[in-house]
Protein backbone atom coordinates (compact mmCIF):
# COMPACT_ATOMS: atom_id res chain seq x y z
CA UNK A 1 0.00 0.00 0.00
CA UNK A 2 1.60 3.07 -0.88
CA UNK A 3 1.87 5.95 1.37
CA UNK A 4 0.10 8.67 -0.55
CA UNK A 5 0.94 11.75 2.35
CA UNK A 6 4.27 10.72 1.47
CA UNK A 7 4.54 10.78 -1.84
CA UNK A 8 2.92 13.94 -2.35
CA UNK A 9 5.17 15.22 0.31
CA UNK A 10 8.11 14.12 -2.13
CA UNK A 11 6.22 15.49 -5.36
CA UNK A 12 5.67 18.61 -3.63
CA UNK A 13 8.96 19.24 -2.44
CA UNK A 14 10.90 18.23 -5.68
CA UNK A 15 8.66 20.42 -7.66
CA UNK A 16 9.32 23.52 -5.41
CA UNK A 17 12.84 22.81 -5.14
CA UNK A 18 12.75 21.77 -8.89
CA UNK A 19 15.37 18.74 -8.34
CA UNK A 20 13.99 15.70 -9.59
CA UNK A 21 13.35 12.32 -7.71
CA UNK A 22 12.89 8.90 -8.72
CA UNK A 23 9.88 7.29 -9.78
CA UNK A 24 7.95 6.00 -7.26
CA UNK A 25 6.84 2.76 -10.41
CA UNK A 26 9.51 0.10 -9.57
CA UNK A 27 10.60 1.42 -5.76
CA UNK A 28 6.63 0.65 -4.26
CA UNK A 29 5.43 -1.34 -7.08
CA UNK A 30 3.13 -0.53 -9.86
CA UNK A 31 0.67 2.35 -9.04
CA UNK A 32 -2.97 1.83 -9.47
CA UNK A 33 -4.28 4.80 -11.11
CA UNK A 34 -6.95 5.42 -8.55
CA UNK A 35 -3.91 5.60 -5.76
CA UNK A 36 -1.84 7.80 -8.66
CA UNK A 37 -4.95 10.39 -8.74
CA UNK A 38 -5.27 10.33 -4.91
CA UNK A 39 -1.32 11.62 -4.63
CA UNK A 40 -2.16 14.14 -7.24
CA UNK A 41 -4.92 15.59 -5.02
CA UNK A 42 -2.66 15.53 -2.18
CA UNK A 43 0.26 16.98 -3.53
CA UNK A 44 -2.23 19.81 -4.80
CA UNK A 45 -3.60 20.36 -1.19
CA UNK A 46 -0.38 20.91 0.36
CA UNK A 47 -0.07 23.84 -2.63
CA UNK A 48 -3.51 25.00 -1.96
CA UNK A 49 -2.60 25.33 1.85
CA UNK A 50 0.27 27.69 1.07
CA UNK A 51 -2.73 30.23 -0.59
CA UNK A 52 -2.89 29.16 -4.08
CA UNK A 53 -6.00 28.32 -5.90
CA UNK A 54 -7.61 25.93 -8.42
CA UNK A 55 -8.26 27.92 -11.48
CA UNK A 56 -8.66 24.62 -13.85
CA UNK A 57 -7.48 21.58 -15.31
CA UNK A 58 -5.23 20.18 -17.79
CA UNK A 59 -5.90 17.19 -20.30
CA UNK A 60 -2.81 15.20 -21.36
CA UNK A 61 -2.22 12.60 -23.92
CA UNK A 62 -5.00 13.61 -26.29
CA UNK A 63 -2.67 14.12 -29.35
CA UNK A 64 -1.31 11.08 -31.30
CA UNK A 65 2.17 13.04 -31.10
CA UNK A 66 2.28 13.08 -27.10
CA UNK A 67 1.41 9.48 -27.00
CA UNK A 68 4.48 8.95 -29.42
CA UNK A 69 6.82 10.47 -27.88
CA UNK A 70 6.11 9.86 -24.36
CA UNK A 71 5.35 6.19 -24.88
CA UNK A 72 1.84 5.99 -22.84
CA UNK A 73 -1.49 5.97 -25.22
CA UNK A 74 -4.31 7.27 -21.79
CA UNK A 75 -5.49 10.17 -21.68
CA UNK A 76 -5.51 11.77 -18.06
CA UNK A 77 -5.33 15.13 -16.40
CA UNK A 78 -4.09 17.39 -13.83
CA UNK A 79 -5.09 20.66 -11.80
CA UNK A 80 -3.71 23.99 -12.64
CA UNK A 81 -3.37 26.30 -9.80
CA UNK A 82 -2.88 30.14 -9.56
CA UNK A 83 0.66 29.76 -8.69
CA UNK A 84 1.28 28.15 -12.58
CA UNK A 85 -0.56 30.98 -14.10
CA UNK A 86 2.08 33.12 -16.35
CA UNK A 87 0.55 36.76 -18.34
CA UNK A 88 1.21 36.63 -21.69
CA UNK A 89 4.34 38.14 -22.64
CA UNK A 90 5.83 38.02 -19.18
CA UNK A 91 9.10 36.82 -18.29
CA UNK A 92 9.49 33.65 -16.06
CA UNK A 93 12.62 31.98 -13.90
CA UNK A 94 14.49 29.58 -15.57
CA UNK A 95 15.31 28.12 -11.91
CA UNK A 96 11.97 27.16 -11.07
CA UNK A 97 12.21 24.45 -13.09
CA UNK A 98 13.93 21.12 -13.39
CA UNK A 99 13.99 20.20 -17.03
CA UNK A 100 11.88 22.41 -19.07
CA UNK A 101 9.43 21.36 -21.75
CA UNK A 102 6.86 23.57 -24.28
CA UNK A 103 3.60 22.37 -25.60
CA UNK A 104 1.19 24.25 -28.35
CA UNK A 105 -2.48 23.67 -26.62
CA UNK A 106 -5.79 25.34 -27.17
CA UNK A 107 -7.89 26.03 -23.67
CA UNK A 108 -10.95 27.17 -22.91
CA UNK A 109 -12.64 29.24 -20.49
CA UNK A 110 -15.60 27.87 -18.72
CA UNK A 111 -18.94 29.95 -17.86
CA UNK A 112 -20.94 26.94 -16.36
CA UNK A 113 -19.74 24.45 -14.36
CA UNK A 114 -19.10 21.29 -16.55
CA UNK A 115 -19.46 17.46 -14.86
CA UNK A 116 -19.51 13.75 -15.85
CA UNK A 117 -21.09 12.78 -19.01
CA UNK A 118 -21.32 15.31 -21.25
CA UNK A 119 -22.29 15.44 -24.71
CA UNK A 120 -20.51 17.67 -27.13
CA UNK A 121 -23.22 20.28 -27.55
CA UNK A 122 -23.22 20.64 -23.23
CA UNK A 123 -19.68 20.72 -23.27
CA UNK A 124 -19.85 23.58 -25.99
CA UNK A 125 -22.42 25.23 -23.96
CA UNK A 126 -20.26 25.78 -20.83
CA UNK A 127 -17.39 27.39 -22.80
CA UNK A 128 -17.10 31.30 -22.24
CA UNK A 129 -13.84 31.69 -24.90
CA UNK A 130 -11.05 30.10 -26.07
CA UNK A 131 -7.45 30.72 -26.92
CA UNK A 132 -4.27 29.94 -27.88
CA UNK A 133 -2.22 28.52 -24.90
CA UNK A 134 1.08 27.06 -24.01
CA UNK A 135 2.37 24.23 -21.39
CA UNK A 136 5.25 24.52 -19.44
CA UNK A 137 5.84 20.78 -18.46
CA UNK A 138 8.59 19.67 -16.29
CA UNK A 139 8.23 16.32 -14.64
CA UNK A 140 9.37 15.46 -11.27
CA UNK A 141 11.26 12.64 -12.43
CA UNK A 142 14.89 12.00 -13.17
CA UNK A 143 15.12 11.76 -17.33
CA UNK A 144 11.23 12.85 -17.54
CA UNK A 145 10.89 9.12 -17.51
CA UNK A 146 7.25 7.87 -15.66
CA UNK A 147 5.03 4.78 -16.12
CA UNK A 148 1.37 5.90 -16.30
CA UNK A 149 0.44 5.98 -12.20
CA UNK A 150 3.98 8.49 -11.95
CA UNK A 151 3.16 11.06 -13.70
CA UNK A 152 -0.44 11.22 -13.22
CA UNK A 153 0.66 11.91 -9.20
CA UNK A 154 3.37 14.24 -10.68
CA UNK A 155 0.07 16.27 -11.53
CA UNK A 156 0.01 15.09 -15.29
CA UNK A 157 4.15 17.06 -15.32
CA UNK A 158 1.99 20.19 -15.59
CA UNK A 159 4.27 23.09 -14.06
CA UNK A 160 2.97 26.49 -15.78
CA UNK A 161 0.71 27.52 -18.58
CA UNK A 162 0.23 30.76 -20.51
CA UNK A 163 -2.63 31.57 -22.22
CA UNK A 164 -2.97 34.35 -25.18
CA UNK A 165 -6.02 36.41 -25.77
CA UNK A 166 -9.90 35.05 -24.79
CA UNK A 167 -11.36 35.06 -27.95
CA UNK A 168 -15.35 34.56 -28.40
CA UNK A 169 -16.43 31.01 -27.52
CA UNK A 170 -17.57 30.26 -31.19
CA UNK A 171 -14.34 30.92 -32.38
CA UNK A 172 -13.37 28.09 -34.69
CA UNK A 173 -10.66 25.67 -32.67
CA UNK A 174 -11.04 22.67 -34.60
CA UNK A 175 -8.42 22.87 -37.52
CA UNK A 176 -5.67 25.93 -36.39
CA UNK A 177 -2.64 26.20 -37.83
CA UNK A 178 0.17 26.34 -35.06
CA UNK A 179 3.89 27.60 -34.91
CA UNK A 180 6.20 27.00 -32.23
CA UNK A 181 8.89 28.75 -31.69
CA UNK A 182 11.71 28.35 -29.84
CA UNK A 183 14.50 31.59 -29.07
CA UNK A 184 13.13 32.01 -33.10
CA UNK A 185 13.42 28.76 -34.64
CA UNK A 186 10.62 26.66 -35.59
CA UNK A 187 10.46 24.36 -33.07
CA UNK A 188 6.62 22.32 -33.69
CA UNK A 189 4.08 22.85 -36.21
CA UNK A 190 0.81 21.24 -36.27
CA UNK A 191 -2.70 21.88 -36.25
CA UNK A 192 -5.26 21.83 -33.52
CA UNK A 193 -7.26 19.05 -35.30
CA UNK A 194 -4.70 16.94 -33.73
CA UNK A 195 -6.60 17.22 -30.03
CA UNK A 196 -8.52 14.47 -30.01
CA UNK A 197 -9.70 14.88 -33.73
CA UNK A 198 -12.02 17.95 -32.66
CA UNK A 199 -10.25 19.73 -29.25
CA UNK A 200 -14.09 20.10 -27.69
CA UNK A 201 -13.59 16.41 -27.09
CA UNK A 202 -11.28 16.64 -24.61
CA UNK A 203 -13.49 19.20 -23.06
CA UNK A 204 -15.64 16.33 -22.87
CA UNK A 205 -13.35 13.78 -21.59
CA UNK A 206 -12.05 16.48 -18.76
CA UNK A 207 -15.56 16.53 -17.84
CA UNK A 208 -15.56 12.83 -17.31
CA UNK A 209 -12.40 12.36 -15.70
CA UNK A 210 -12.70 14.98 -13.41
CA UNK A 211 -15.99 14.22 -12.46
CA UNK A 212 -15.09 10.28 -12.14
CA UNK A 213 -12.45 11.95 -9.25
CA UNK A 214 -15.33 14.10 -7.46
CA UNK A 215 -14.22 17.64 -9.40
CA UNK A 216 -16.80 19.74 -10.76
CA UNK A 217 -15.36 22.36 -13.36
CA UNK A 218 -16.28 25.37 -12.17
CA UNK A 219 -17.45 28.58 -14.28
CA UNK A 220 -14.02 30.90 -14.34
CA UNK A 221 -11.46 28.12 -14.71
CA UNK A 222 -9.13 27.21 -17.67
CA UNK A 223 -9.10 24.05 -19.04
CA UNK A 224 -5.94 22.86 -21.42
CA UNK A 225 -7.09 20.88 -24.25
CA UNK A 226 -3.28 19.48 -24.06
CA UNK A 227 -0.37 19.52 -26.86
CA UNK A 228 -1.21 18.95 -30.29
CA UNK A 229 1.98 18.19 -31.24
CA UNK A 230 5.47 16.83 -29.30
CA UNK A 231 6.88 19.25 -26.49
CA UNK A 232 10.02 20.81 -27.45
CA UNK A 233 12.95 21.35 -24.70
CA UNK A 234 13.47 24.59 -23.69
CA UNK A 235 16.68 24.39 -22.71
CA UNK A 236 19.10 27.43 -22.18
CA UNK A 237 16.14 29.31 -24.60
CA UNK A 238 15.61 32.75 -23.47
CA UNK A 239 12.07 33.04 -25.58
CA UNK A 240 8.96 30.96 -26.62
CA UNK A 241 6.21 31.73 -28.61
CA UNK A 242 3.11 30.34 -30.32
CA UNK A 243 1.53 31.49 -33.66
CA UNK A 244 -1.80 30.23 -33.93
CA UNK A 245 -3.78 31.70 -36.88
CA UNK A 246 -6.76 33.37 -35.92
CA UNK A 247 -6.37 32.62 -32.23
CA UNK A 248 -3.33 34.69 -32.16
CA UNK A 249 -0.18 34.95 -30.79
CA UNK A 250 1.32 33.58 -27.00
CA UNK A 251 4.71 33.72 -25.49
CA UNK A 252 6.95 34.15 -22.87
CA UNK A 253 10.44 34.74 -21.72
CA UNK A 254 13.01 33.15 -19.88
CA UNK A 255 15.48 34.49 -17.46
CA UNK A 256 18.21 33.21 -14.85
CA UNK A 257 19.82 30.75 -15.00
CA UNK A 258 22.21 28.70 -17.49
CA UNK A 259 22.89 30.45 -20.72
C1 LIG B 1 2.72 14.41 -19.61
C2 LIG B 1 1.82 15.60 -19.93
C3 LIG B 1 1.19 15.48 -21.31
C4 LIG B 1 -0.08 16.86 -23.06
O1 LIG B 1 -0.42 17.98 -23.44
O2 LIG B 1 -0.25 15.84 -23.74
C5 LIG B 1 0.57 16.76 -21.73
C6 LIG B 1 4.09 14.54 -20.21
O3 LIG B 1 4.24 14.43 -21.42
O4 LIG B 1 5.04 14.69 -19.44
O5 LIG B 1 0.61 17.77 -21.06
MG1 LIG C 1 0.09 19.57 -22.16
Amino acid sequence: MADIAAIAARLDEAALGARAIVQITGQEGELPLATAYEIQRAAIDRRLARGATLVGVKMGFTSEAKMVQMGLKDQIWGRLTSDMVVVNGAAIGRTRFIHPRVEPEVAVRLKAPLSGEVTRDEALAAVDAVAAALEIIDSRYENFRFALGDVIADNASSSAFVTGPWLAANTDIADVAMVMRVDGEVAETGTSAAILGDPIRSLVAAARLAGAAGLVLQPGWTVMLGGATAAAAIGDARSVSLDAGHLGRVGFTIEGGAA
